[in-house]
């Protein structure tokens, strides 16, 4: 296995849902030992501590939560992005999912800068494909993929640069999706694989397809792992909890043909909501999931038959 430098960040965003406690991510991952556990497969590993929210003065509005609060973080979190991709693999430590309107804007200016293309893999139970005129909710992170695809909408943001084209973004885990965000999905070529897709076909079939798409354009590749997008049985410190989610194994496979790809670039955890959880089973699972992405694996494959 080849080491790698990673860097973790960590982004106690809170601001994208009425619902607190994601500020509590970052050390909920650091108590689950996710430092020492990327050290142990052999990478190295810097933990940069927590960044703040830029201040702005942009006024509430009244529809969405936390306006001002998340176009700070947006910022920062732009700017952290295009410092850290260049060192190494940024692990952004969430934090809720509104995060990713400033990790992977900022990442996509990275690629940019060195000539590649980007893609994304969501994996979540909800698209985040609202724009802030479409969300009922009015919580920003329901989002960030229309956001970074470029979506008009999002005045009171920075403008993006580089946004990335919908056929290079994959979701997978669907199971939750609004009418408006539906109706403007289906104008995309966001590769889909939701829950009953998985259920017909399997979760390796759709994978493998988008990663070869990415190897044969020698893509960078952004991660952004939703905790809902696991089974709340499994995962259960969400505040937006989905039935019917990935299983362990689904997850786990997921995250070893990414490894396998050696194509992850960049990697977000988020929606972690440590007030909810058991006994830290969901931040210890995510410290899992990550050791899958990054290495950790059972036997060489293919694993001898035994006769
Ligand atoms: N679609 C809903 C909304 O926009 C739910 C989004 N919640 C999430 N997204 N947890 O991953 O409010
Ligand atoms: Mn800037
Ligand atoms: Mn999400
Ligand atoms: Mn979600």
């Amino acid at each position: 296995m080849t080491p790698q430098d990673i860097l973790l960040i960590g982004a106690p965003v809170d601001s994208g849902k009425d619902r607190k406690g994601c500020i509590m991510g970052p050390d909920a991952y650091r108590t689950a030992r996710l430092a020492e556990t990327l050290v142990e497969l052999g990478h190295n590993v810097s933990d940069l501590g927590n960044l703040t929210a830029e201040n702005t003065d942009i006024s509430e509005h009244d529809h969405l939560v936390a306006l001002p609060q998340t176009v700070g973080w947006t910022r920062t979190l732009q700017e952290a992005a295009k410092d850290a991709a260049p060192k190494g693999l940024p692990i952004f430590l969430g934090g809720d999912h509104s995060l990713a309107l400033g990790t992977v804007t900022g990442i996509a200016d990275h690629a940019a800068d060195v000539g590649r293309p980007l893609f994304v893999l969501w994996l979540d139970a909800h698209s985040d494909f609202h724009t802030p005129q479409s969300t009922a909710s009015g919580n920003l992170h329901g989002t960030p993929t229309a956001y970074f695809t470029g979506r008009t909408g999002f005045d009171a943001f920075p403008a993006v640069n580089n946004p990335v084209p919908t056929e290079n973004v994959c979701m997978i885990g669907l199971r939750s999706v609004d009418p408006a965000e539906h109706a403007a999905l289906a104008d995309t070529n966001v590769s889909i694989a939701d829950m009953r897709a998985i259920d017909e076909g399997g979760i390796r079939a759709p994978l493998a397809e988008f990663l070869a798409k990415v190897e044969a354009a020698n893509g960078l590749l952004h991660v952004s792992l939703d905790v809902d997008f696991l089974d709340p049985d499994i995962a259960p410190a969400v505040g937006t909890t989905v039935p019917g989610g990935a299983t362990l194994r689904e997850a786990h496979l997921v995250m070893e043909m990414l490894h396998d790809s050696q194509r992850v670039t960049s990697l977000d955890l988020v929606e972690l909501n440590p007030f909810m959880d058991e006994r830290g089973k969901t931040a210890s699972l995510m410290v899992d999931l990550t050791a899958s992405l990054m290495g950790r694996r059972v036997f060489d494959r293919p694993t001898r038959a035994f006769t």
